[in-house]
């Protein structure tokens, strides 16, 4: 029997390397046999000041590029999070039992957080919302980049506290996080992941940028001391971060862009390095455009998806509602 598999992005920006490489290809491979929906969570979005007319456009531009990247909406259902109404609703009834003290320990919240002359309470609960949208469709596994590892391992616990206190109500999901190229690292900073709210868009490759943009940002990717292109995270994690970004996007092993290279310098790698992305991105490019020309095309796919995913989430709030005692009038 097919798994069901749940996953969102945030609708904040252009999606970049590491949101296609961490998540999205992980989506395309999964829709072949399992039975999946993958939202754009707009909500989530909201956590952060967003400007509206920005915000819809990114919403349909996020969808957009879930096609365009082979996500396939005969396969798996596709649809924004806003336009299923149980999302909110569960999280009201999920952050009654998530604590103030298990939210205080996610470390996303202390790197979104810092520095901020504001900060909304919804940026503080944002992991609890995020809980609501898989154990709304009894999820059994979630494809996510690495970053998301402990907001997953809270869901976990909010659906085993909320199941022991009521009786069987969710399943208890499981995360499937990648290895190479699970966090992909910004170019500007290895230190760090590649984001969409990063400062400078050096940080990232975004799916659209044109092929004299890859080439300019790779070019400008900061490098460590040396010259020799060598795997080693400690040590030349920029570097490394690299060779991972050409190794899923060539299918060449690490070892064999460590062989091909020996000898050369980072110049060399740089330049073949654009080539890859570029030759990598471009059917995902090529696809976008087509879509863009049928905007009412999405429309009616994330209408279906809306309708589809509706129908399952309505099964859970019943169960929910009746389990904590709502009256049923
Ligand atoms: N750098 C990354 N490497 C690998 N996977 C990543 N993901 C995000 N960044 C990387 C994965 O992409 C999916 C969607 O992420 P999201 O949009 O929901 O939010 P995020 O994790 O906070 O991603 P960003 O790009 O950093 O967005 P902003 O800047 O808006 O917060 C998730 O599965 C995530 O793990």
């Amino acid at each position: 029997m097919s798994r069901r598999v749940f996953s969102g992005v945030q609708p904040t920006g252009t999606l970049h390397i590491g949101n296609y490489l961490g998540a999205i290809q992980q989506f395309t491979e999964l829709q072949q046999e399992e039975d999946c929906l993958f939202c754009i969570v707009d909500l989530h979005a909201l956590t952060v000041p967003q400007d509206p007319v920005v915000l819809r456009e990114a919403t349909l531009k996020t969808a957009g590029i879930y096609l365009a990247s082979g996500i396939d909406p005969k396969k798996a259902t596709v649809f924004i999070q806003s336009s299923v109404g149980a999302h909110a609703e569960l999280a009201w009834f999920l952050n009654c039992i998530a604590t103030f003290g298990e939210l205080n320990r996610m470390t996303q919240f202390k790197e979104k957080s810092t520095n901020q002359e504001t900060v909304s309470s919804a940026l503080f609960t944002y992991p609890v919302l995020m809980a609501a949208d898989i154990l709304l469709y009894q999820t059994d596994v979630v494809p996510v980049g690495d970053d998301q590892k402990q907001h997953l391992e809270l869901s976990r616990d909010i659906a085993q506290r909320f199941n022991h206190r009521y009786g069987e109500t969710f399943k208890v999901p499981e995360p499937k996080i990648l290895g190479v190229g699970s966090r992909i690292m910004g170019l500007d900073d290895a230190s760090k992941k590649m984001s969409k709210s990063a400062d400078t868009d050096l940080n990232r490759i975004e799916l659209l940028d044109s092929p004299d943009v890859i080439r300019k940002k790779i070019k400008r990717a900061v490098t460590d001391s040396g010259r020799d292109v060598y795997y080693d995270e400690e040590n030349k994690a920029a570097v490394s971060n690299l060779m991972t970004i050409y190794s899923r996007f060539s299918g060449d092993s690490l070892d064999t862009i460590q062989e091909r290279y020996a000898g050369k310098g980072y110049g060399d790698f740089k330049k073949d390095l654009a080539e890859v992305v570029v030759e990598g991105l471009r059917p995902l490019q090529g696809r976008y455009e087509e879509l863009s020309r049928e905007p009412q095309y999405l429309l009616d796919i994330l209408k279906e998806g809306a309708e589809k995913a509706g129908a399952i989430a309505e099964q859970t709030m019943k169960d929910v509602k009746e389990k904590v005692g709502i009256v049923r009038l």
